[in-house]
Formats: C-alpha cells, sequence, structure tokens
C-alpha cells in the first residue's frame, strides 16, 4: 500500500511536470478547432522541391498553379477573380507573368535583363504596379494588364523601391522604401506624386498592405526585434502590433471584409501560412507540409 502511494504519487508529479511544460512551451495559442476561409488564398510553396504558386480553396484544399524549376512567387489576385499575375524568374531573372486563376495560359508580361518583382492589380483591374530593377536601383512601376506602357512611378535613385499596393479607391500606392537609410513604408498618388514616409523609424518596415476599406495599412516591422505583423492608419498614425511571435511573421494581407489578415510564419520550424483577426486573436495555421510557403494573397468574395 506504502508502495502503491509513491508510485501513485510519482506519476502525479510527472503529470504536474508534462502539463508544466506544455502550457510554459505553447505560449503561443493557435487555434485547434475547424477553419474555413471566406474565399481563395493563393500563396507559395516549396513542397515540391522548389517556388510555386498554390491556392488554397474555402475548405482549405490545396492545388498547385505553376510547375517549373524556377522561383515562382509573389502571387495576387485581379479585382474579379479571374486572373493571378505573380512573378518568376524561369527566362533567367524575374519577370511579371500573369495566368488564369486556374494556372492556364501563363504569359509574361515584361521581359528584360534585371528583375521585375511584387506585382499587385489597380482596383479597377486596368493596371497593374510591380518594382522593377531596370533603371540601376528598384523603382515602382505601373503598366497595363497586357504588359504595354511600363512607367516608372517613383524616380528616386537613393534606394530601392519595392513591394507596392494600390489603396481600394485606386487613388493611392502604399511601398517600401530604403532611400532615408533603412525599409520604411511609403505612400504616394497613383501617378507617382507626393511620396511620403509613414513609418519613420530605424528599423524595418516592409509588406504594406491595405484594408479593404482603405482606412488602414498592415505591415510588418522587426522595431520588436524580430518582424512582427503591425496595422496602422493610412495616414501613419495608431500604429499597433498585432502578433507577438519569436520568428519572422511577414506579407500580410486581408480578408475581403478586412476582419482577418493572412500572413507567413515561422512559428513551427518552416514558414507557413497563418490567419488572424484584425485585433490580434484568434491565431490560426492555415497549411501544414513540410516546406517553407509563403506570400499569401487573398482573391475577392465569392471567386
Ligand atoms: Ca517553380
Ligand atoms: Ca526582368
Ligand atoms: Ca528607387
Ligand atoms: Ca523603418
Amino acid at each position: 500500500m506504502k508502495y502503491k502511494s509513491r508510485f501513485l504519487n510519482i506519476i502525479l508529479i510527472l503529470i504536474f511536470i508534462i502539463t508544466f511544460t506544455a502550457c510554459a512551451t505553447s505560449a503561443i495559442i493557435v487555434s485547434k478547432k475547424a477553419t474555413t476561409i471566406e474565399s481563395k488564398i493563393a500563396f507559395v510553396s516549396e513542397r515540391d522541391g522548389n517556388a510555386e504558386i498554390y491556392i488554397m480553396n474555402k475548405v482549405l484544399e490545396q492545388v498547385r498553379l505553376t510547375n517549373n524549376q524556377a522561383v515562382d512567387e509573389f502571387p495576387c489576385f485581379s479585382p474579379d477573380g479571374s486572373k493571378i499575375v505573380f512573378d518568376s524568374n524561369r527566362d533567367g531573372n524575374a519577370e511579371i507573368y500573369i495566368m488564369n486563376a486556374d494556372g492556364s495560359d501563363q504569359v509574361s508580361l515584361t521581359d528584360n535583363l534585371t528583375d521585375d518583382m511584387d506585382p499587385s492589380f489597380s482596383p479597377d483591374g486596368t493596371k497593374i504596379t510591380f518594382s522593377s530593377n531596370r533603371d540601376g536601383n528598384f523603382e515602382i512601376y505601373i503598366m497595363n494588364t497586357d504588359g504595354s506602357e511600363q512607367t516608372n512611378l517613383t524616380n528616386n535613385s537613393k534606394g530601392g523601391d519595392v513591394e507596392p499596393s494600390f489603396s481600394p479607391d485606386g487613388s493611392k500606392i502604399a511601398f517600401k522604401s530604403n532611400r532615408d537609410g533603412n525599409d520604411e513604408i511609403y505612400i504616394m498618388n497613383a501617378d507617382g506624386s507626393e511620396q511620403l514616409n509613414l513609418t519613420n523609424n530605424q528599423t524595418h518596415d516592409r509588406f504594406p498592405c491595405f484594408s479593404p476599406d482603405g482606412s488602414k495599412i498592415a505591415f510588418e516591422s522587426d522595431r520588436d526585434d524580430n518582424a512582427e505583423i503591425y496595422i496602422m492608419n493610412a495616414d501613419g498614425s495608431g500604429q499597433i502590433r498585432l502578433t507577438n511571435i519569436k520568428t519572422l511573421d511577414e506579407i500580410p494581407s486581408f480578408c475581403p471584409d478586412g476582419s482577418k489578415i493572412a500572413f507567413d510564419s515561422g512559428l513551427n520550424g518552416y514558414y507557413k501560412i497563418f490567419m488572424i483577426n484584425v485585433d490580434g486573436s484568434e491565431l490560426v495555421s492555415l497549411s501544414n507540409v513540410s516546406a517553407n510557403e509563403w506570400a499569401p494573397s487573398f482573391s475577392p468574395f465569392a471567386k
């Protein structure tokens, strides 16, 4: 009886230690409940050995859209959901490509010997903004969706200007620039005029993305030592941290009703796609394969 009691005590202590350790290491709660999303998400995955564009539907079923040995990344849906633009280095350097949302008819829109990256549609679907290194440093460009009339909007040789994102009314473009010595979120009129620094700090701020109502900009900042997802008003005021994860969290994308943000995070070892409410609550994992996955981009509603 005495032996049994001591044995029971040891078991209870072990259970306590195991439970305590599990709680201590899972301070970041990832929701385990069944998750669906309200529209599709395009993203990049290396699960087949190199970066390809994938898409997940509302019940998170995942389908590959590109299939080649090159890096295919940074997908963005057209406003009607019928097309996806992305960049690919399949011809030896990065070019902007467009394809149907099922992966068919992949066509290059740029053709030069430097990198063209980070494409994003205008809200009316008639233009694509992107970054290009053709002038010796990265600049934000804009072109028609058939690749015609490629125009330099930033014209700033002091630094790299990349990662453009249109405001929902089409009047503004947010982008990242390191012209002041470190990465900052800038905003300008869609014709390139009035380029303004919104973040103004000594750390790196990257990957701006407008909310669907245009009032907010989500972005990534490493001002707290490792990159976290932040949100701010579109004039740069009210900068608030949403994530608190001790790995890099990057490339936010708003869902169509503005209530959630998808991003990628190294929380589970590989970089994977996660989703979080805009108030920072309910972190949800959206994919679970052993490969790096990044750059999520929501489709419009009902597509
Ligand atoms: Ca590829
Ligand atoms: Ca190129
Ligand atoms: Ca530049
Ligand atoms: Ca900064």
